[in-house]
């Protein structure tokens, strides 16, 4: 493969131009000097490093050109069915590292730097994150691509090029800031404009700017541009590069003539700057309420365009309409691309001149629906006066098909009214709105949850109506991740200890990865494996020293909590825990603990107060622990600012122990959990989400599991009084106090008074306080069997061993033989 590679890149110089005659260009021998010759106009010895980076991703893509070309035509050839992976939302993160493992370039980069005299790893750190999503859902989509790519599927990503993505989060004196990501500021190299291939999408609105806020016109119809940038998606092994296509918004015409010429140029300017204003950022409320009109204009323009862009491709392969299901799966991520039922209804009716139930046909068997979270407050519901203000047309095909369905329902449920008033596409009420998952579901032939127990949840009770209605419709797809990203790439050096012990087709074939069972007790690997964890907390507690100041000591436990910050996910109940070890600790200094460093990262939504509020606690805690010469080199708190997928990357490689604690029946899948399995880590968590099969997969006795379950957390919604916990147990009441009397807010007195409040007063909505004990004496165990460290190594093998069914390859070959029902078309 190696060699391979090598031979193309210089066959690929021979159609140069006869670089001798140019002087200076004859001087540079590789292909990334004369890409700082030529692209950046400077001498190579005087370059900056940024310029370095582009150089070398040039370099990267002139490799991968023509492989991605030859993708491209290879599917144009087969004209095989493809799938559109439809989501507002891609993690993608930094793409060198990425694209040179997944290209098999290694000895390119090492010959290229060792020619250039290049610092490799500073050189990355030159790649900002494309940070376009929120969290678990948006990286999702990413490890998602990579699998589509590695496994050979037809397939392509449909986004929006937010020219801001996730916010960057600064801290000051412990608040989250949020400060915007300019990440297009300077040009990114992956991405190629495909101007030519703009699409229109019409409007029943028209966009202005007043007084510098975007505002919308209605009943002005207009008309915007969207343009297409590809980026590629390499497969491992550097066959087949798929695209991911990220819309941006333009003006249909720099100039309006009219305005323009009745004088107004500058009016006419500022109505372009109102059109591009539509993709200028991502919406930063990861499960969270919701609801801008912005927004759903945003997600309109994602919709419009990809399905123009789509259709477009399939009527130039094919002249058949009754073709569509069987040449297009579009997946589409939550109901963020749900407009995708009317829209396509639209034009196979108004532009196809389809009857309405052969159009129908068509749309359901093409389209499929995967949920993502239960939390009534993230499911969206459009009020009907966006839909008559933007998209009038597909608010009558919304009526039209929720009559019909109604009508149906009314058939085979003679008299239930209440069931019709639950199912109906439109919630009335104060404000009259627009159910998505309703459309979405009644749309398409597909609906799945992301694991087992949220599939089984969100058939017996968020949408149990549906379930009973279309039964066949209900399907799980468990999550996963890719190995390559989140194994091979971010931890160099355990990958090598594997593949020295089972060779290293694991990283295509993961399910490989369960052969490092029997080596569970083989104390030569388990003294590999234990160094190779040693060494990744080194590396990252330097890491962190030269990036921040922050000293952590590699052989305390790292102990890691990194996630969005939301109540559901139980960040104050990991830090009452550390509350009460500081407190044990402050009590009885001589007692025999491990030392520990609790890391948390996350951002939280910037109006979600409680979740900010959140945030200055660990800070706070974190520093009341460090100022206290009591517990000194025993436990620490770390909050780890602006956590995003390359901070992933460093921290979850260093991780001991992973906590995964949601209250259980609210944490649809988790993701990172999966991760940090992979690498070793041990998981301290609820029965939720996919953590339940991952204890299945280690064997649970291998697992760290507290807490209610989701039928126990069920069945004492009702009774559930958090003070009852408060009064007999006296470690909580402690606890709760130190928060009451400023213990952890000495100079802002009464600062944590709603937190306090959350978890007694406002009824613990999240049962923190049912599960504190149970938290801790899994916690003890855990920490005692850390100083076992043969036993230690035994587990974290054991689910390393049991991680295979979590590789996102498995997820994907799911999703393409259970919902697509497509093969793969490797490229010639
Ligand atoms: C997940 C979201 C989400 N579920 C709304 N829902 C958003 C909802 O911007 N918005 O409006 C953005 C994101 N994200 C997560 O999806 C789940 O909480 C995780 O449990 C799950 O692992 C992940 C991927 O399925």
């Amino acid at each position: 493969m190696d060699e391979l590679i090598h031979a193309d890149a210089v066959e690929k110089h021979a159609h140069l131009p006869n670089l001798s005659s140019m002087p200076y260009l004859g001087q540079a021998d590789t292909f990334f000097e004369r890409h700082l010759l030529s692209d950046a106009l400077v001498e190579p010895a005087t370059a900056y490093q940024r310029q370095r980076f582009e150089a070398m991703a040039r370099s990267v893509r002139d490799i991968l050109a023509d492989r991605w070309i030859r993708t491209q035509r290879t599917y144009d050839q087969a004209n095989p069915k493809r799938v559109y992976y439809m989501s507002m939302e891609f993690l993608i993160g930094r793409s060198m590292s990425n694209n040179v493992m997944n290209l098999v370039l290694d000895r390119f980069i090492e010959n290229t730097s060792r020619e250039a005299n290049l610092d490799w790893l500073d050189l990355l750190e030159q790649e900002p994150d494309a940070g376009l999503g929120n969290g678990g859902l948006g990286r999702l989509a990413a490890c998602f691509l990579d699998s589509m790519a590695s496994m050979e599927l037809p397939a392509m990503g449909y986004g929006l090029r937010y020219e801001y993505g996730m916010f960057r989060q600064a801290i000051e004196d412990g608040w989250q800031q949020e400060q915007p990501d300019n990440w297009l500021r300077r040009q990114d190299p992956w991405e190629v404009s495909r101007r030519g291939q703009f699409v229109e999408v019409k409007l029943g609105c028209s966009f202005e700017m007043h007084q510098g806020a975007l505002t919308i016109i209605a009943n002005k119809p207009s008309t915007l541009i969207g343009v297409p940038y590809d980026r590629p998606i390499v497969g491992f092994g550097g066959k087949t590069i798929n695209s991911l296509r990220l819309w941006s918004a333009a003006a249909p015409d720099y100039f309006d003539f009219q305005e323009f010429s009745s004088g107004d140029f500058v009016g006419a300017l500022v109505g372009s700057i109102a059109a591009q204003t539509l993709t200028r950022v991502l919406y930063p409320d990861d499960s969270t309420e919701m609801g801008q009109s912005l927004r759903f204009a945003q997600e309109y323009f994602l919709v419009a365009c990809s399905l123009a862009d789509l259709l477009r491709r399939f009527r130039r392969d094919n002249d058949d309409w009754n073709e569509l299901p069987n040449k297009v799966a579009i997946q589409m991520n939550d109901t963020h691309p749900a407009l995708t039922v009317p829209e396509l209804m639209r034009i196979l009716l108004d532009d196809v001149h389809l009857e309405w139930d052969h159009a129908w046909d068509l749309t359901q068997r093409t389209l499929a629906y995967t949920n993502h979270t239960l939390l009534p407050e993230a499911l969206e519901k459009w009020p009907l006066h966006y839909f008559r203000q933007m998209l009038p047309r597909q608010l009558e095909i919304i009526y039209e098909i929720n009559r019909r369905f109604l009508d149906d329902v009314r058939n085979r449920h003679p008299g239930d009214d209440k069931l019709v008033e639950r199912v109906s596409l439109i919630e009335e009420g104060h404000e009259d709105k627009v159910r998505m998952a309703h459309v979405a579901i009644v749309g398409s032939h597909s609906t799945n949850g992301v694991a087992a127990i949220h599939s089984e949840l969100l058939r017996t009770t968020t949408v149990r109506d549906f379930a009973e209605l279309f039964p066949e419709r209900f399907n799980n797809k468990t999550n996963g991740v890719t190995p390559r990203r989140w194994v091979r790439l971010a931890n160099p050096e355990l990958s090598n200890v594997i593949s020295e012990a089972i060779g290293d087709n694991w990283v295509a074939d993961f399910d490989q990865i369960g052969r490092l069972k029997s080596l569970a007790d083989d104390a030569s690997f388990r003294d590999a494996f234990l160094s190779a964890k040693r060494n990744a907390k080194v590396r990252f507690a330097s890491w962190l020293k030269e990036s921040s100041g922050q000293v952590v000591d590699p052989d305390s436990i790292f102990d890691c909590h990194i996630k969005r910050i939301h109540e559901y996910k139980r960040q104050l109940l990991n830090a009452l825990r550390v509350i009460i070890l500081y407190s044990r600790l402050r009590a009885n200094p001589g007692m025999t603990m491990a030392p520990r460093t609790f890391f948390f990262a996350g951002k939280a939504a910037p109006a979600y107060k409680v979740a900010k509020l959140i945030i200055k606690f660990i800070n706070n805690l974190a520093l009341t622990i460090e100022r206290d010469p009591l517990v000194a080199g025993r436990i620490k708190v770390v909050f780890l600012p602006d956590y995003c997928v390359s901070l992933a990357e460093r921290l979850i490689p260093a991780a001991d122990v992973s906590n995964q604690i949601s209250t259980a029946g609210f944490e649809a899948s988790g993701t990172s959990n999966m991760k940090f399995m992979m690498n070793g880590a041990l998981t301290l968590g609820t029965r939720d989400g996919a953590t339940i099969e991952m204890a299945e997969e280690a064997g649970e006795e291998n697992f760290f599991l507290f807490g209610l379950t989701a039928q126990e957390v069920a069945d004492s919604r009702g009774w559930y009084n958090p003070y009852w916990h408060y009064e007999n147990d006296a470690e909580t009441r402690h606890a709760l106090d130190l928060i009451a009397q400023n213990y952890f807010s000495a100079n802002e007195p009464g600062a944590f008074s709603a937190l306090h409040d959350v978890l007694l007063k406002n009824g613990d909505r999240y049962m923190h306080l049912a599960d504190i004990i149970s938290y801790l004496n899994a916690d003890e165990a855990l920490s005692t069997l850390y100083g076992d460290r043969g036993a230690w190594a035994r587990k974290a093998i054991l689910n390393v061993a049991g991680s295979g069914k979590f590789s996102s390859d498995r997820a994907i070959s799911q999703y393409a033989e259970e919902i697509w029902g497509m093969k793969p078309c490797p490229v010639a």
